[in-house]
């Protein structure tokens, strides 16, 4: 038997404001620190050309219609996902802020007939799959506490709101992936803390002997 270990693939999903990118940053530097290698990633990479037409978007300075910008925020990381496999093979762990679990909900969201949650999840299947996706949960409450949304396109409460319900409903449906709810409503050291028991444990695993998924 191999006893070569791969890198793991990590995943941090959450509404806006629920200090998504803060944990994301905690969780590579904390890896480093503990001596892995550590490649840290988030989506929309929005320094490709598919990944600029996604940021006019969001910024509110040009229009897509529904299924042709989910398509494209697929696409952004479907270019992505060589590289993603290439660093888990050499052994370096890939952390990632947002991906298709973000792809799926906000674009179901939107409440169209013909963009379902089953329907949003078809582009995604056979990228690489997370080891371990920790949703950071926060209430419409806490998010508004924490000074409100920003200008982009789904900065909005009902937005976020339902965004929230079919994240949940994403967890009910998964396909034996790990999706783990955090709650994000607390402060940041002790979700910190919560999430790197999490990240420590799957570090251990004798699962990253074995292929990544997918
Ligand atoms: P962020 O840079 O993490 O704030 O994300 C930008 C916004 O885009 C945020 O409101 C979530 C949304 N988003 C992220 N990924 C996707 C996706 O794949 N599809 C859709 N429709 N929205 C996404
Ligand atoms: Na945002
Ligand atoms: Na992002």
């Amino acid at each position: 038997m191999s006893t070569h270990r791969r890198g793991a693939l990590i995943v941090i999903e959450g509404l806006d404001r629920a200090g998504k990118s803060t944990q994301h940053a905690r969780v590579c530097q904390n890896l480093r620190n503990q001596g892995h290698r550590v490649k840290s990633m988030r989506f929309p990479d929005r320094t490709t050309p598919i990944g600029e037409s996604i940021g006019a978007y969001l910024r509110g300075e040009s229009q897509q219609e529904d299924h042709v910008i989910h398509l494209l925020f697929s696409a952004n990381r479907w270019e992505a996902a060589a590289s993603i496999r290439t660093a888990i093979e050499d052994g370096t762990t890939v952390v990632i802020d947002r991906y298709y679990y973000s792809g799926i909900v906000y674009s179901a969201a939107k409440g169209r007939d013909d963009l379902s949650l089953r329907w949003a999840r078809e582009p995604e299947v056979g990228l690489p799959r997370p080891d371990l996706c920790l949703f950071l949960d926060v209430s419409p409450e806490v998010a508004a506490r924490r000074g409100g949304f920003g200008n982009e396109k789904y900065e909005t409460s009902v937005m976020q709101k339902r965004v929230r319900e079919l994240f949940y409903e994403l967890v009910q449906l998964r396909d034996g992936e790990d999706i783990e709810i955090v709650d994000a409503g607390r402060g940041i050291e002790v979700v910190e803390r919560d999430i790197m028991e999490k990240v420590v444990r799957l570090m251990a695993h004798t699962k990253l002997t074995r292929h990544l998924r997918i």
